[in-house]
């Protein structure tokens, strides 16, 4: 008669010493296979009289049991351990720092709008976007500019294919200007908003590039007048270039959209070649500005005996040159990692005006 539990305990012993997977299947192989030590047996039961088959049968059927559920359970272990081994050879310590030398940098334009807006925002402006390609009327015709006015050559406009020069016909937006008139348009006064954005005129040199970045401000309300426009600028270019005494002076200018208009100039030095903000005798040319010229009200449904508005405009790269330092307007569409290292900010360093607005 077979010693079923002796058997089992044998090949339960040798199940439980196998050390990998491979040496498992060979165990199996070895006891249950085709040519296997029980299936050998089990061959063997024809020669039995039924009774001892029937009993030997059993026996057997138990044996066959307690060895693939001793291989199951090994089996399992065997692959969580080897799961365990791969995920801690695998694992990537994510406590680790990040190397210096390989960080990213907020670029200098993003840096300076963040920043602008952070006064801004602080003085009550509200945030306003629009397209980048725009219509020929909310670009030219609503700001004063119709068809055949002489500044629109000056804009050196790109102009999308099939443009007319009829009002619904599109341009690459030359100033951010439109957004004001779309919000006009869709708001009712006081308005208080300032428009970033990318803007485009056909025009490349040493102090041109085809794209670049201007911030307008608007203001609409009753009763404003060129005192509120030139306490607001005051304000903002004295936190922005953190100067508390910069002095400015509105040289008379013209833009259509605006009358008056005027350029704004701040106080600086240039001695020995070094230029300075914010002291001596000399004066630096830095924005645009003006009353919102009534027809412009008009065109937005706003009635100009009602209400005024003031108007600025400024360029992103110029100010940004002019506050760290960058000597070369096109190394900012360089892309030149080197440069970005340079004059780059850190991810954290975010402008605010409690937290400091750049390091
Ligand atoms: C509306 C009415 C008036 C926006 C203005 C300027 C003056 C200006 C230039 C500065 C440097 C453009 O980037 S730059 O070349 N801009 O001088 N911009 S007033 O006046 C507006 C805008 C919108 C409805």
């Amino acid at each position: 008669m077979i010693d079923v539990n002796a058997l089992s305990d044998k090949w339960v012993a040798e199940v439980e010493a196998a050390s990998d997977l491979a040496a498992l299947d060979s165990i199996r192989v070895t006891a249950l296979g085709k040519k296997g030590e029980i299936t050998g047996m089990m061959k063997q039961m024809g020669s039995l009289s039924p009774e001892e088959r029937k009993e030997t049968g059993q026996a057997l059927n138990k044996l066959k049991n307690a060895i693939s559920d001793a291989i199951d359970a090994r089996k399992t272990d065997l692959e969580d351990a080897e799961l365990d081994a791969r995920l801690a050879q695998e694992s990537v310590d994510i406590s680790q720092t990040v190397r210096p030398r390989r960080k990213g940098t907020i670029h200098p334009i993003s840096q300076t709008v963040d920043e602008m807006i952070a006064i801004l925002g602080e003085m009550g402006f509200t945030l306003a976007e629009g397209p980048e390609v725009e219509d020929d009327y909310h670009n030219f015709t609503a700001l004063n500019m119709p068809a055949d006015h002489p500044a629109r050559q000056m804009q050196d406009t790109f102009y999308m294919n099939g443009h007319s020069g009829d009002e619904g016909s599109l341009v690459l937006r030359t100033h951010t200007s439109p957004v004001q008139i779309r919000t006009m348009l869709s708001e009712k006064p006081p308005i208080r908003i300032i428009c970033p954005g990318r803007t485009f005129r056909c025009d490349s040199d040493a102090t041109h590039t085809p794209m670049f970045n201007q911030v307008e401000g608007l203001v609409i309300g009753k009763d404003i007048h060129m005192g509120h426009l030139k306490g607001c600028l005051l304000d903002f270019l004295r936190a922005f270039f953190n100067e508390p005494n910069i002095k400015i002076q509105l040289r008379p200018s013209y833009f259509p959209f605006t009358e008056p208009s005027a350029e704004v100039d701040i106080g600086c030095s240039r001695q020995g070649g070094e230029l300075k903000i914010g002291e001596g005798n000399d004066w630096l040319e830095i924005l645009g500005c003006g009353m919102v010229n009534p027809r412009v009200l008009e065109a937005c449904n706003i009635d100009p005996n009602e209400y005024q508005g003031f108007a600025f405009g400024m360029g992103i790269e110029r100010l940004a040159m002019l506050k760290y330092g960058i000597p070369d307007l096109r190394t900012f569409f360089d892309g030149d990692v080197r440069w970005l290292d340079h004059y780059g900010f850190d991810a954290l360093d975010q402008p605010s005006m409690v937290g400091g607005l750049s390091r």
